[in-house]
């Protein structure tokens, strides 16, 4: 509160023209849930860039650039874009940061804005002498990532055990369908944990800061992406399930996914990546490139060219031979057709800017997908290739894959929670059935608070579970709220899922990312701490809602997302 009185009357001096340029409606600190989020550090700091000389900036040495460089993609780029053309942030093109100059720029990042931009001075985590560096490198022209084509992509792919010489049947004991992969997030790893015994088969190796994980259609080929795009096949048949090929796809990614289609299964595997602004479709089980497409263009709504929209979720379609691409900037999600890739058609549906993440409503027909900062989420019809709805939810929503349960009132709802409040949005999704209530937030549920980043339940189960892992206050952060979906004018029960988690170390402990077993009577949570301190994963009965079990082991390194093969796989949430 403090600090941001006196960023503001900082503010208040400078002109009224260059403050309405960077100024909106709500503070943020660098504490808070959507900065925290946002500002992961991206692996294009390390990246040689093409950098021109502009003789209106104010001067810097090499040394004192490459720092900047290296600062600006580890928190900055994330809300300004690689091209600081603006993307969640504002533009920081030098248009506007050499009109606003130094001494502007400076008191800017020390003390952050009211539309969003955080408190970098204050808070600590630049000193004055960073934010006067930082203030000095945003008035450069900046520094362009090299582009990466099917040249880069063919010179990192490697077929580590060829189709041919892999085993032709499951040669382990394991109950393949209900093993977990659990993001390794800081050691660039999955553990392969077997669900029923709760013992981890294998740590493997993967790209850098790995992020998701998602099964081909027969369940035997697990592929993992990293945030550096390095996506890793893992064979589940192999006696002790390991990597069979690999490849890197871009320089950013974030997703990857594989075709579920009839008569497709395996066959093809896509990636989106953050930089270039381009997806891939491979071969299916070798992850040989086979079609590069850039999804660089105009935006949805203002209809401008956007040079840097990224490739944000990417789902299979149950429907048509079709992929789900959703585009960040743009706003525009892309139904691939990949029944013949060397004519690739593909249908352009617009919705609003800034998708993200979401999941499949419960006929699989709709995807439901979080226009986070738009504070909207489209709903996809993969089976008429269109928009069925734009619903209006709560602030900066993000589902994960969402959660889909029969409503007492209103059938069959798909809920999200929401980063920057403290409500679920409940919206219908049976148009046939209850048309009134389709594509309409029918409830609202009121959570923890905010902060939150999935939302969870199973068919076979009535409970919903919320988690608040980028919540400011502990207490909410390593807990998890769960509902009953048949009475939820009950409210919550809270599950101290940190306490219980049982560690010696005060890491943040927080608590992440509800995930079914296929049986859909566990549910099992990550509770996240940093690379120096322990971690858990902690598994949950879903019938008592009492503890089960711990699993507690050295190697679970800053385990955040966990995957279910089967329910992975089907698409069950
Ligand atoms: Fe994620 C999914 C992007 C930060 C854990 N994350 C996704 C998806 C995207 C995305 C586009 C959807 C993939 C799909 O379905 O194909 N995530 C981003 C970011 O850009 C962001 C904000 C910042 C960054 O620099 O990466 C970001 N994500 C995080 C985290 O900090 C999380 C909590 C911890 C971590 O491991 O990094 C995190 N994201 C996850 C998880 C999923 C995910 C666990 C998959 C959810 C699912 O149920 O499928």
């Amino acid at each position: 509160m403090r600090y941001w009185k006196t960023g503001m009357m900082a503010l208040g001096l400078l002109p009224l023209a260059l403050s309405q340029a960077f100024a909106g409606e709500a503070k943020t600190s660098t504490t808070d849930p959507t900065a925290q989020y946002q500002a992961a550090g991206s692996p294009l700091a390390g990246v040689e860039m093409h950098q021109d000389i502009n003789p209106k900036a104010p001067p810097m040495t090499k040394a004192e650039f490459d720092k900047a460089r290296n600062i600006y993609f580890e928190r900055c780029a994330g809300c300004h874009g690689v091209l600081r053309k603006g993307a969640t942030g504002k533009p920081l093109t030098t248009d506007k940061t050499l009109a606003a100059g130094t001494d502007y720029l400076k008191v800017f990042i020390k003390y952050g804005s009211p539309a969003g931009m955080p408190n970098w001075g204050t808070s600590g985590e630049l000193s004055d002498d960073e934010v006067d560096l930082m203030a000095r490198y945003i008035q450069q022209t900046p520094p362009q990532p090299p582009e990466y084509g099917m040249k880069e992509m063919k010179d990192t792919w490697k077929i580590i055990i060829p189709p041919e010489k892999r085993p032709t049947k499951k040669m382990n004991d394991y109950n393949i369908s209900n093993i977990f992969s659990t993001t390794l997030r800081d050691t660039g790893e999955v553990a392969l944990i077997d669900g029923d015994t709760k013992k981890i088969i294998s740590v493997v190796k993967t790209g850098y800061a790995v992020h998701i994980s998602r099964l081909s259609a027969s369940g035997r080929y697990l592929f993992v992406i990293g945030r550096d795009a390095k996506i890793n096949m893992i064979d589940l048949w192999m006696e002790k399930p390991d990597n069979v090929a690999e490849i890197r796809v871009g320089l950013e990614a974030r997703s990857v996914d594989t075709s579920k289609y009839k008569g497709y299964e395996d066959k093809y595997a896509i990636a989106g990546s953050y930089w270039p602004p381009q997806y891939v479709i491979m071969n299916g089980d070798t992850l040989e490139p086979l079609k590069i497409v850039s999804t660089r263009g105009l935006t949805v709504d203002t209809q401008e060219y956007h040079p840097e929209p990224r490739v944000a979720s990417i789902v299979a379609s149950h429907f048509k031979p079709e992929f789900v691409v959703n585009v960040k900037e743009t706003g525009k999600t892309l139904m691939v057709d990949y029944s013949d890739i060397t004519n690739l058609r593909s249908t352009e549906i617009g919705s609003a800017r800034f998708l993200h993440d979401g999941g499949w409503d419960s006929s699989k027909r709709y995807f439901m997908v979080a226009a986070n900062q738009s504070n909207k989420i489209a709903a996809i019809d993969a089976k008429d290739g269109k928009l069925a709805g734009l619903v209006e939810v709560g602030k900066i929503p993000h589902p994960g894959r969402g959660a889909n349960f029969e409503h007492p009132k209103y059938g069959p709802v798909w809920a999200t929670g929401h980063l920057g409040d403290d409500t679920i949005a409940v919206i219908g999704t049976d148009p046939k059935g209850h048309k009134q209530y389709a594509w309409k937030q029918v409830d609202t549920l009121k959570s923890q608070g905010g902060g939150s980043l999935f939302i969870k339940t199973h068919p076979k189960s009535t409970h919903l579970y919320v988690d608040n892992p980028l919540h400011p206050d502990p207490k909410v952060s390593q807990s998890v709220a769960v509902y009953d979906v048949k009475n939820l004018k009950a409210g919550y029960t809270v599950l101290p899922i940190g306490e219980w988690a049982g560690l010696k170390d005060d890491g943040a402990k927080r608590v992440v990312q509800p995930e079914y077993n296929k049986a859909g009577n566990e549910v099992w949570f990550s509770v996240w701490s940093a690379k120096n301190k322990e971690s858990a994963i902690v598994v949950v009965d879903d019938t008592t809602l009492k503890l089960k079990t711990v699993i507690r082991d050295p190697r679970l390194i800053t385990p955040t997302g966990h995957f279910n093969v089967y329910n992975t796989q089907h698409d069950v949430y």
